[in-house]
């Protein structure tokens, strides 16, 4: 049984000051370079994502170009591929993770599974060549790309954990939901503290 973290956008769009920074996304980002200083061996697998948007388009009607944004499916502009919006977070450390996923080329890709791999695979086809069983969800936004995430390891029967303390959302109430919604689902919210436990 082995086990994977998923990173989720922790991108400096996504931190404060972003195009779309969430508050609390720096903290997520140091807590995660944390979580993995003090537990190397927790994880057989890191994989990471980014939203990785095309500049010369409103990438399938995600960004508001001529209107304004309704944070719900219109965003404002945001991590244009090779901006540094796009960059992980300087607090993220990057040597931890091995396989980086970028999501959302002229589209609205919301969960990891939507991206590719820098081999040009798919992170379905990763954690099945891994034999991963359980994966541990971090990063940005709970409400938005944790939730779809989660929500789509799920569906292909991988046991999911989402460490709460190490996510951060858009809005309260919105990423309340998307956690309860997320345990209704079948995932275990648990602190980063206990990411030990069996
Ligand atoms: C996200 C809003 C728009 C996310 C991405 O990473 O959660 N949220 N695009």
């Amino acid at each position: 049984m082995k086990k994977a973290l998923f990173i989720i956008d922790v991108q400096n769009d996504f931190t404060e000051g972003g195009a779309l920074g969430v508050e609390g996304g720096a903290a997520v980002a140091a807590g995660i370079s944390r979580l993995l200083a003090e537990h190397p061996d927790v994880y057989d697998l890191v994989i990471a994502s980014r939203d990785w948007h095309d500049a010369e388009n409103d990438n399938g009607g995600h960004f508001a170009l001529d209107s304004q944004p309704d944070f719900v499916t219109t965003w404002p502009v945001h991590c244009v591929a090779g901006t540094p919006g796009a960059e992980y977070h300087d607090d993220l450390t990057e040597q931890a993770i091995d396989f980086h996923v970028r999501k959302g080329q002229g589209q609205p890709a919301y969960s990891i599974y939507e991206g590719v791999t820098e081999e040009g695979g798919t992170v379905h086809a990763l954690l099945d060549e891994h034999a991963v069983t359980e994966i541990d969800i971090a990063g940005l936004a709970t409400d938005y790309c944790v939730r779809a995430s989660a929500l789509d390891a799920i569906e292909h029967g991988r046991r999911v954990r989402v460490l709460t303390d190490l996510v951060a959302g858009v809005g309260e109430a919105s990423s309340d939901a998307a956690l309860a919604e997320l345990a209704h689902a079948g995932a275990l919210l648990i602190s980063s503290a206990d990411v030990e436990a069996p």
